[in-house]
């Protein structure tokens, strides 16, 4: 679909291993969106990913033993290395890439309204976080979803209406941080998105994009789990 180009990412995560189980430390999420979006627009990259250890010790060296060692003005994980052009900040990433590729929005008001849905997507995982760390969580659940959850998907249901893309016919940066949070969601209660079923046929348009498709298939793709092992919902 895209020419490949030269990238040399280091998208870079903790790992988390236990027993014979593994999974993956909360940056899946913040990682995944620019993974969906380097394997759409065919960029060839580099993963790394950070180890740490198991329970109950959750040993972290690995990654803090070389953070300040890559030259990073604001050392974090995920981040980002293509050559000259060192980041941090996992939008700032993505948007770094779909900016290679014409998909930050085609004009003055998409570019606006695809900010305006990015703030929408990051507050979305930020009470998503909230509510899978909270060791109330499951006293919080049910009011969370009929409360926080479900107007947001509301509101979401009803901006995209019966548009392919959040942008309207085409893709861009901005659908691939708004199926993450709604991959969390979905997680947390599949039936809420009954009532929405446009967003549920916008996640499945998601995954049965041909480069996301293949990806998906592929041993490289997480599924599961999408945050830490120490989270109440989503990490084991
Ligand atoms: N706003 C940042 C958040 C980054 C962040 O909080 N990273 C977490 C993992 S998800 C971390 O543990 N970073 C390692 C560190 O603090 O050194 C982003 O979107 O990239």
């Amino acid at each position: 679909m895209f020419p490949h180009s030269q990238l040399q990412l280091h998208l870079h995560l903790y790992y988390y291993i236990y027993d014979i189980f593994s999974s993956l430390f909360f940056s899946v999420q913040l990682a995944q969106y620019i993974r969906f979006l380097l394997e759409y627009t065919g960029e060839e990259y580099v993963e790394k990913i950070y180890k740490f250890g198991p329970a109950p010790d959750y040993d972290t060296s690995q990654w803090f033993k070389e953070k300040f060692t890559h030259g990073l003005d604001f050392p974090n994980l995920p981040y980002y290395i293509d050559g000259d052009i060192k980041l941090t900040q996992s939008v700032a990433i993505l948007k770094h890439v779909a900016r290679k590729h014409n998909l930050l929005g085609d004009n003055e008001a998409e570019v606006a309204r695809a900010e305006m849905l990015e703030y929408e997507a990051m507050d979305m995982l930020m009470i998503f976080g909230n509510i899978t760390y909270s060791p109330n969580f499951e006293k919080e659940k049910d009011n969370f979803i009929t409360e926080k959850m479900e107007p947001k998907l509301a509101q979401h249901s009803q901006f995209l209406g019966g548009s392919d893309w959040f942008l309207g016919s085409k893709v861009s940066y901005v659908d691939f941080i708004l199926y993450e949070a709604f991959y969390g969601f979905y997680l947390l209660s599949p039936s809420s998105f009954d009532k929405f079923e446009n967003l549920k046929k916008f996640m499945e348009r998601v995954e049965g994009l041909e480069p996301i498709k293949k990806y998906i298939e592929s041993d490289r793709y997480i599924k599961y789990p999408i945050v830490s092992p120490t989270a109440y919902f989503g990490g084991k």
